[in-house]
C-alpha cells in the first residue's frame, strides 16, 4: 500500500501496478495475458487475505494466557475440515486451471493465414532472423545482437529453430515466450500492433554467453518495413541461412568447448 501510495504522482507507474508488474504488452495477445495475469493475482491474493486472517486470528484468540498452565485440548482427526481442505485447494487449481487452458488455446492456435514469416534461429549465442516471404536474412553475434523487423498490424507467422542446443525466444513486450529446440519446430502467431523498438533476449539458460544472447524488434509501417528489407538485399544478405548448421558453423567467439572440437 505504501508503495502504491508512493507512486501515486507517476502514471506510468500506476498502470504497471494494476497489469501486477508486467510490461505493457503490444500484441493482439495483450489484453488476454494481462487479464489472465491480473486474474490470477486477485484470487491469490483473495486466497492470502483468508489464510492470513486465519492465522491472525488463531494467534490472537487461541494465545496462551496468563494463568494457563495446562495444555489446551489436544484435537486431531476432524473429518469435515480435512474434507474441506483438500476439496478447496483442488477447486482452485482447477479454475486456474480452466482459465489457462481457455487462454492458452486461443494463443497457440495457428490459424495459417499469416501474410508474413518469419524463421528464428537460436545459435550459441546469438539469433539469425529468415525472412522467408522476401527470402533474405539477418544474421546476429553477441557483439552485434540483431534486429528483427515486423510490420505493425501484420500477422507474422514464428517458426523457430535451433542450431545447437535449446534457446528461448522472448520478447518481454509480447508478453510470451517460446523454447527453442534443436530437432523440432515451434510455431506460433501473433499481430504486433504498436510501433517501437523493444528489447529481447534468450530465456533458456544455454551456456556461457547465454546472457548475451540479446536481440531487438523494431516493429514499424509497412514502407519501412518493405524499405528494411530491400536494404537486406541490397547487403547481399539474400537467401535463407539454413535453420540447422553443423558446429562448423557456429558462434565461437568464445567456445569453451572449441578444444574438444578440434580433438574430435
Ligand atoms: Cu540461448
Amino acid at each position: 500500500v505504501a508503495m502504491l501510495g508512493a507512486s501515486g504522482c507517476s502514471v506510468a507507474v500506476r498502470e504497471h501496478w494494476k497489469r501486477g508488474g508486467l510490461p505493457e504488452g503490444v500484441t493482439n495477445q495483450s489484453d488476454r495475458i494481462t487479464t489472465l495475469w491480473q486474474g490470477s493475482w486477485i484470487a491469490a491474493l483473495l486466497v492470502g487475505i483468508v489464510v492470513w486472517g486465519l492465522i491472525l486470528w488463531a494467534c490472537v484468540f487461541f494465545r496462551r494466557r496468563r494463568g494457563d498452565t495446562s495444555m489446551p485440548r489436544q484435537v486431531r482427526y476432524n473429518v469435515p475440515i480435512e474434507v474441506l481442505y483438500t476439496v478447496v485447494p483442488l477447486v482452485m487449481v482447477a479454475v486456474f486451471f480452466a482459465f489457462t487452458a481457455r487462454d492458452e488455446t486461443k494463443i497457440m492456435a495457428l490459424d495459417g493465414d499469416a501474410k508474413v514469416h518469419i524463421n528464428v534461429v537460436g545459435k550459441r549465442w546469438s539469433w539469425d532472423f529468415n525472412y522467408t516471404d522476401a527470402s533474405v536474412y539477418e544474421s546476429g553475434t553477441p557483439a552485434q545482437p540483431p534486429t528483427l523487423y515486423l510490420p505493425v498490424d501484420q500477422k507474422v507467422e514464428f517458426t523457430l529453430t535451433s542450431r545447437d542446443v535449446i534457446h528461448s525466444f522472448w520478447v518481454p513486450a509480447f508478453l510470451f515466450k517460446m523454447d527453442v529446440i534443436p530437432g523440432r519446430v515451434n510455431r506460433f502467431e501473433v499481430t504486433p500492433e504498436k510501433t517501437g523498438t523493444f528489447a529481447g533476449r534468450c530465456a533458456e539458460l544455454c551456456g556461457v554467453d547465454h546472457s548475451r544472447m540479446l536481440f531487438n524488434v523494431k516493429i514499424v509501417s509497412q514502407e519501412e518495413y518493405d524499405a528494411h528489407l530491400a536494404q537486406l538485399r541490397l547487403a547481399g544478405q539474400t537467401g535463407q541461412l539454413p535453420a540447422e548448421l553443423g558446429p562448423s558453423r557456429q558462434v565461437t567467439e568464445s567456445t569453451p568447448e572449441a578444444g574438444s572440437e578440434a580433438g574430435a
